[in-house]
């Protein structure tokens, strides 16, 4: 049986967002550590990595094909690079967002057989992002939303962004949480050893994003609400006989006010609503236990690139002792399925 390699986790950066990046580092503008240690480095570092990622982040054409074609990927699902536009002002994040769904819907035109777009957004002004998310998938052909985890802080379980799950519900489209560095108010005791950033802190942040959004009920007032959540989970699928276990007893004695009974296990939601890619995961025995207590129709392949573009990784999953059937599942089908590709 044969199959593609859709690869769901791949960044993009305008030369405009790096602009507003550079002014806020410069400035000292907005109180957030992680992003000072996160594009303080990407942005002014002259080592190779650093160098590689900053070219690669802003080509949607030549170079990103040339690397795709040399370890066998045949579609990038593509999102603004994280914190994408939430670390901006309201009205500036909404233009800049606005103005990277339209570069990106151009790329997307001149090669739509290898280029899918999600579409980015401010959550700092709701209603305009729900609009553009809107305007992204019914105008712009994207297949879903991206959501750099928290905006200035603040989290989705919170009820003022709720109109943007209702937009998504309504548009039939996923959302890919995506880590963010560590909020301010969780970043402290990471900083000084060196784990903000995609080592740990990463999934710390936002592995506790989709926690708040599964026990604040999102799921049970959103029942066909998607999320994707890179990472194998940002180690929430470990957890998930603990999850239930300690859930039930907080709510059984009514211990937090902020912990409701919910209308299933944490573990249902995680396994219903959420779909699992493997970015920066290629390590087979993590990837076949996530299968195995996820479910195989929800685990799909990301390479994250350019952030790890590691072109014998490839191999890992290639060799996965799965079916062919399986295999094609992981790499093309889920993703077809999930972002409704060649639907629309
Ligand atoms: C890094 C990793 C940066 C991931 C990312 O976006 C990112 C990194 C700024 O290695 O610094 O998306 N990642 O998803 O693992
Ligand atoms: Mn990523």
């Amino acid at each position: 049986m044969s199959f593609v390699r859709i690869a769901t986790e791949e960044a993009f950066a305008t030369a405009e967002l790096f602009d507003c990046y550079r002014h806020i580092i410069e400035k000292k503008s907005v109180d957030d550590p992680g992003f000072y240690s996160l594009w303080g480095h990407y942005l002014t570092h002259s080592g190779s990595r650093a160098i590689d990622i900053r070219r690669k982040l802003l080509d949607l054409g030549e170079e990103r094909l040339r690397d795709m074609d040399s370890c066998g990927i045949a579609r990038q699902i593509i999102s603004l690079t994280a914190p994408g536009v939430q670390i901006l002002d309201a009205a500036t994040g909404a233009s800049i967002a606005t103005q990277a769904n339209d570069q990106l819907a151009e790329a997307v035109a001149r090669h739509p057989d290898r280029f899918t777009g999600l579409a980015a957004m401010a959550p700092q002004d709701p209603g305009r992002a729900a609009s553009e998310i809107e305007r992204a998938v019914s105008s712009l052909g994207f297949r879903g939303v991206i959501l750099n985890s928290h905006t200035h802080g603040e989290y989705f379980d919170n009820q003022k962004f709720w109109e943007i799950f209702e937009a998504v519900e309504q548009l039939d489209v996923p959302i890919y949480l995506h880590p963010n560095t560590p909020s301010a108010r969780l970043i402290g005791p990471m900083l000084d050893r060196g784990l903000d950033g995609a080592i740990y802190g990463f999934g710390v942040e936002t592995g506790l994003h989709l926690l708040r959004i599964i026990v604040s009920g999102v799921f049970d007032r959103f029942p066909e609400l998607r999320i994707i959540v890179g990472h194998l989970g940002e180690a929430l699928p470990f957890w998930l006989f603990r999850l239930d276990f300690m859930h039930a007893a907080m709510v059984k004695a009514g211990r937090h006010a902020g912990v409701k009974p919910l209308k299933k296990r944490p573990s249902d939601y995680l396994r219903e609503n959420v779909w699992i890619t493997t970015s920066g995961m290629a390590w087979e025995p993590a990837i076949m236990f996530v299968r195995s207590v996820i479910g195989a129709d929800h685990v799909m392949y990301a390479m994250d690139y350019p952030y790890q573009f590691v072109p014998a990784e490839v191999k890992v999953t290639d060799d996965l002792p799965i079916s062919a059937a399986e295999k094609k599942a992981f790499y093309q089908s889920n993703a077809e399925s999930v972002f409704a590709l060649g639907m629309g």
